[in-house]
């Protein structure tokens, strides 16, 4: 396996909360116009159409996606095409489609055409019964209890059997909830941590689906970039780990980033009414060990709870002043 230098990407699930911001880091790193973003059909921003090559693109089409690589010349797949957490409970089979189907056509082309790399998420919805809920190991009983987690365990065993049996470089990141100003997330269980920013910036009140003392891993999306970039850019055979690394930043319950928030709204309120996402929350660890990533390629946060809630209504409350929070 040689580290190949990575210079022709294509980034599936563009139009994402993780895709869309990412794809536009990529862009500013490695040239705008070797990025490749690809939507299935949510309209992208105008930012991401006008400032580089973008595809229309089902990434469990194999076909469209290998005529898609091929035409630009692609080196490296992204692939953040998913059916998240709770879309997944009301759509298991689709879910499967999506982050099954798709991330084998990625490690099947690379496969083929001797691509780069290929970046295949997973998430700590791998984590389920049966493993340590507190700094939940590198290593450990994988029994997830969603179809999504079911659906990033099997994306973990394809890559590592693509990097030992065909040499594919297939690497992953087991994302924490991801939280950002600038995306609105879909279908996940910890999008209420997103949700809260918005409603205690336009009424002062939210009313949250998961109970007050739901610990959750959480990470602010520009640590979430620096760890998808600085993973790509790591030097393989450094690597002992490679579809699967936890990583995390930090870890919070819906009351405590209420009282966070207070500091900067202090007439803030929360209730709460848990749905069917509590019982997804609570498959999952409270908090992560990311030791074999800082480890394996120097992984190290630079948000926590205070930084990224000051920084969340620092962008939020400008754009509420404008009357154009939701963009
Ligand atoms: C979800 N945001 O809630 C995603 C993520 C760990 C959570 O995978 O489904």
């Amino acid at each position: 396996m040689s580290n190949k230098k990575i210079q022709k990407i294509l980034v599936t699930g563009s139009v994402g909360q993780i895709g869309s911001e990412l794809t536009m880091a990529l862009r500013e790193k490695y040239g705008a116009e070797n990025v490749v973003a690809c939507g299935r059909k949510t309209k992208p921003s105008p930012e991401l159409l006008e400032s580089g090559p973008f595809e229309w693109l089902d990434v469990t089409d194999k076909e469209k996606l290998a005529r898609v690589c091929e035409k630009h010349g692609v080196d490296t797949i992204v692939n953040m095409a998913a059916i998240l957490s709770a879309t997944g409970e009301k759509n298991p089979q689709l879910a499967w489609n999506v982050n099954v189907t798709g991330l084998i056509n990625t490690l099947e082309l690379a496969r083929e055409a001797g691509l780069t790399q290929v970046l295949c998420p997973s998430s700590i919805a791998v984590f389920g019964k049966g493993c340590p809920r507190v700094d939940t190991p590198q290593e450990t009983v994988l029994k997830p209890s969603t179809m999504y987690g079911v659906t990033k365990v099997t994306g973990e065993l394809l890559c590592d059997y693509y990097v030992g049996r065909f040499g594919v470089d297939a690497r992953g990141l087991r994302y924490p909830g991801i939280i950002s100003h600038k995306t609105l997330p879909g279908g996940g269980t910890t999008d209420y941590a997103v949700e809260i920013f918005y409603k205690a910036v336009e009424e002062k009140r939210y009313t949250c689906f998961l109970g007050p003392d739901t610990r959750l891993p959480m990470m602010y999306m520009p640590d979430c970039i620096k760890a998808t970039m600085d993973l790509m850019e790591a030097d393989f055979e450094k690597l002992e780990h490679h579809g699967d690394f936890n990583i995390s930043a930090m870890s919070f319950t819906p009351a405590e980033l209420a009282e966070e928030i207070r500091k900067h709204i202090p007439e803030f309120e929360i209730t709460y009414e848990p749905d069917f996402r509590q019982a997804i929350a609570d498959s999952w660890p409270q908090s992560i060990d990311d030791s074999a990533a800082r480890k394996e390629w120097g992984w190290k946060p630079s948000y926590d709870l205070a930084a990224m809630t000051a920084d969340m209504l620092e962008h939020l409350q400008k754009r509420h002043a404008e009357g154009k929070l939701y963009g």
